[in-house]
């Protein structure tokens, strides 16, 4: 058996492999189960006992040569081919990236964001009250005991707490701030959410927001309610908008008023978002019950203020003409991306 002229042949062959495929095969014909060598090395039983030795040694030295001259072939071509997909694929770094999807705010928070920037230019704060109240507050302390029949125009969610429940409007939020500010005067604004059992429409929602205005001081006049409703309106929806008043009732302002402004699509000559009246009801307001003044501690023969309360879902439907309440809190994209 020419051992050496087999070494050399492999190696040759080797040399020659230029990539995986072929190196793949070169090991199959030398070093596999029927590969060349593997083939050599059983003939040893064919020779006499006295050669054995020598030929085992050999072909072990060879098989040692041929795995080490493999891996270094191995290495030479994984290199070349690196070398290869480099400069044929090279990464051209001017390409635009890919976009990365970017979130925006909800429409209702970026409505909410503007009320709060107006009423913050007019002096008021912000202030966060609950959104899980007591009857007390919801009700009894605006003015409106047991069995009073405003509560049918505000049922709500109950818990199983007896008297807790979930806040119909933000006006509890007054009983909270005034008894906490007591005898100071108060300009805020109180955002949140509020819960109403009842049925849903398209400009009805069981959970809405509102945002409450509340004012307290010594000489606060109608005057002042109607400025600041006037300036509110003009800077969310133009500086030509104007308001007018309606007196209206609730049992927590004594007078209490219903608050209009010129229609935001004729400008008061009568379309169908106004139902031809050329007026668009934006909130309800009044001067603040001398009982719930009381109730917050002040007195009212030297105190007087002004409270308003808005529902950023209506004005946001009037700002962008939407026409349905629910794609609010339906988490739709389709309608959440268009803002
Ligand atoms: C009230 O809730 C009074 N607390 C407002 C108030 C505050 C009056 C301070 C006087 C002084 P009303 O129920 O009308 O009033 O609700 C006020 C606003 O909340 C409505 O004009 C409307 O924009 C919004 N709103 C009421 N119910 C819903 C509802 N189910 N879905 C969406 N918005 C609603």
């Amino acid at each position: 058996m020419d051992l050496h002229g087999l070494q050399e042949r492999a190696l040759a062959e080797l040399q020659a492999c230029r990539d995986e495929a072929a190196l793949h095969a070169w090991n199959g014909r030398y070093l596999g189960k029927s590969g060349e060598l593997t083939l050599a090395l059983k003939r040893i039983g064919e020779l006499p006992p006295a050669e054995r030795p020598a030929y085992g040694q050999k072909v072990n030295q060879i098989k040692q040569t041929l795995l080490a001259a493999a891996e270094q072939q191995e290495r030479a071509i994984r290199e070349a081919e690196l070398t290869r997909s480099l400069t044929a694929e090279a990464l051209d770094v001017t390409l635009p990236g890919r976009p990365v999807q970017r979130g925006r705010l909800h429409v209702a928070t970026q409505v909410m964001r503007r009320i709060i920037a107006i009423f913050a230019d007019l002096g008021f704060q912000v202030y966060r009250s609950r959104e899980v109240e007591d009857d007390l507050t919801n009700f009894e302390l605006l003015n409106m005991p047991p069995h009073h029949p405003a509560r049918d125009m505000w049922d709500t969610f109950h818990t199983t707490t007896p008297g807790v429940l979930l806040r119909t409007h933000t006006s509890p939020g007054q009983i909270h701030v005034m008894r906490e500010l007591c005898p100071e005067p108060i300009r805020v604004i109180l955002p949140g959410m509020c819960y109403r059992y009842e049925q849903i429409t398209t400009r009805s929602e069981i959970m809405f927001q509102q945002v409450e205005g509340l004012a307290i001081g010594t000489d606060i006049t109608m005057t002042d309610l109607k400025g600041v409703i006037q300036a509110f309106a003009q800077r969310l929806f133009g500086e030509d908008r104007t308001v007018r008043i309606r007196s209206s009732y609730f049992p927590f302002t004594e007078p209490s008023i219903e608050v209009d402004m010129d229609c935001i699509v004729c400008g008061g000559k009568g379309c169908s978002l106004c139902k031809g009246t050329g007026w668009l009801e934006i909130m309800g307001a009044g001067m603040v019950h001398p009982v719930v003044l009381q109730h917050g501690g002040y007195d009212p023969t030297r105190y007087s203020g002004f409270a308003f309360g808005m529902g950023p879902q209506r004005i946001t439907m009037l700002l962008y003409g939407l026409k349905d309440i629910r794609q609010f809190w339906a988490n739709d994209l389709r309608f959440l991306e268009q803002f």
